[in-house]
């Protein structure tokens, strides 16, 4: 039996989509646990480039069972338009892919409130990606959300619809002065991508723990990242998931007594995309190089992500959080050709350095990063296969975080192409 989790240790972004892809090979059935089309997940086969957004990974490889657990936020109109582009590439869906009955769905109503509360806060907006993620989550916790197997009874998918729309349209009117929804047409809808959706629809609680009694090798695929989880992550600043350890347990119902493994994914460096504190980011030219370098734009909604030095503060609590045994490090190429590289080890506030993230945004945005600097090197990396070829600039960075971060590497990940990629054993 193993049970591999596979979460990003920074702000999103850190090549999840690869690192998934690439351990795919070993597992019978890849699982996403949290988020929903918010996430975009970058795979590269042979040059050609998928975005997977709600289907999991594991997709991409013939024959592997793919889950949407239940504490995925689903839009199922997203879902079906992701399900036909991939269809029309040439994917096979046919019994290999199950969307919990449990999973919570995004209704138009909580895309239309998340962007309209974000251009009502002006400057103070969390930069969400608009996907209606953080109304969908109130909805559930509210416990007035609708969920995939309400599809499948007309009784109670009307009343819910026709009550929480009779609720939005005040706000909507009131509050935005918008239009009223139609809660008829949205019911009309909603039958329509039911329909569809039905050869999907799965009991993935039991199915999962299932799989894992028959010792089938499972693969839980994070979304996001660590310090955008709305417990631990930078508060309001986050996502309104859990993609931490804790959250793969609850958004499948596999007990947390299977897992074997954590692999945190971390890039060489750090990026952010929407707003919030990010005590190493580099601005202007130095931070648009960077960006340019590591092609740094979102995978979604094609934003300019934010950039900066690797920050070992904020991956000593990712490792912390949810017990990462190794680190996939990706995107060590896009440092190739600097003088110089940076690491901070603590953050300077009113006097004192801190070696631990603290929960206060105050701090975390007007601390000092103190960083440890290292020689850069200038040869192109992505070719490299073993560690020993690294050039040496290159291995006393990789050497010098792990030691800090004393942790074990499975990879580094020197390109986009499943092949650039050095495994370490
Ligand atoms: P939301 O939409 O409510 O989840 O936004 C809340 C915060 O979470 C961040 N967030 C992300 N950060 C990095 N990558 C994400 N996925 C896309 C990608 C993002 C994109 O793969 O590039 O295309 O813009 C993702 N999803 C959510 C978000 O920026 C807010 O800070
Ligand atoms: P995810 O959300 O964690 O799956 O990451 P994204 O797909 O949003 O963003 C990662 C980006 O980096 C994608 O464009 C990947 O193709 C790319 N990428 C992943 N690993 C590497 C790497 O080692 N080097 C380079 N240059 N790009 C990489
Ligand atoms: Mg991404």
């Amino acid at each position: 039996m193993s049970t591999t989790l596979i979460l990003g240790a920074q702000w999103g972004d850190e090549g999840k989509g690869k690192v998934v892809d690439l351990y795919t090979e070993q597992a019978d059935v890849v699982v996403r646990f949290s988020g929903g089309h918010n996430a975009g997940h970058t795979v590269v086969i042979k040059g050609e480039k998928y975005i997977l957004h709600l289907v999991p990974s594991g997709i991409m490889h013939k024959g592997k069972q793919n889950i949407i657990g239940n504490g995925v936020v689903v839009d199922p109109e997203a879902l079906i338009q992701e399900i036909d582009d991939l269809k029309k590439r040439g994917i096979n869906f046919d019994n290999r892919l199950f969307l919990s009955k449990r999973a919570h769905l995004i209704m138009p109503y909580h895309k239309l409130f998340d962007k309209h509360s974000e251009a009502k806060k002006g400057i103070q907006k969390i930069g969400t990606t608009g996907r209606g993620i953080g109304p969908t989550y109130a909805d559930k916790m509210n416990r007035v959300g609708i969920r995939v197997c309400d599809l499948y009874d007309d009784e109670v998918l009307r009343e819910k619809i026709f009550q929480n729309v009779s609720e939005v349209n005040e706000i909507a009117t009131k509050i935005y002065g918008l239009e009223s929804l139609d809660a008829q047409k949205i019911y009309d809808d909603f039958k329509g991508y039911a329909k569809i959706l039905e050869p999907y629809v799965s009991e993935t609680s039991y199915l999962i723990n299932e799989l894992s009694a028959e010792n089938k090798k499972i693969m839980l695929e994070g979304a996001q990242g660590t310090l955008l989880d709305v417990d631990h992550g930078t508060y309001p600043f986050v996502t309104s998931s859990n993609p931490t350890a804790g959250g793969a347990f609850t958004g499948t119902g596999l007990s947390p007594l299977h897992l074997t493994n954590v692999v945190g994914v971390m890039k060489a460096y750090t990026t952010r995309v929407g707003s919030g504190p990010f005590p190493t980011e580099l601005h202007g030219e130095e931070g648009e190089s960077l960006r340019e370098a590591g092609g740094e734009y979102g995978a979604t909604t094609g934003r300019p992500r934010r950039c900066g030095w690797l920050d070992l503060v904020a991956m000593r609590y990712s490792k912390l959080l949810s017990g990462i045994r190794y680190i996939a490090l990706t995107k060590l190429d896009v440092l190739s050709g600097m003088d110089e590289i940076r690491v901070c080890t603590g953050y300077e506030y009113e006097g004192k350095v801190y070696e631990t993230f603290p929960p206060e945004i105050k701090i975390l945005e007007q601390c000092k990063p103190v960083y440890k600097t290292f020689k850069g090197w200038k040869e192109d990396i992505t070719k490299v296969k073993t560690y020993n070829d690294l050039p040496e600039n290159a291995k006393a960075y990789v050497e010098y975080i792990k030691d800090y971060l004393d942790i074990r590497y499975a990879l580094i990940s020197v390109g986009t192409d499943r092949e650039e990629t050095i495994l370490i054993n």
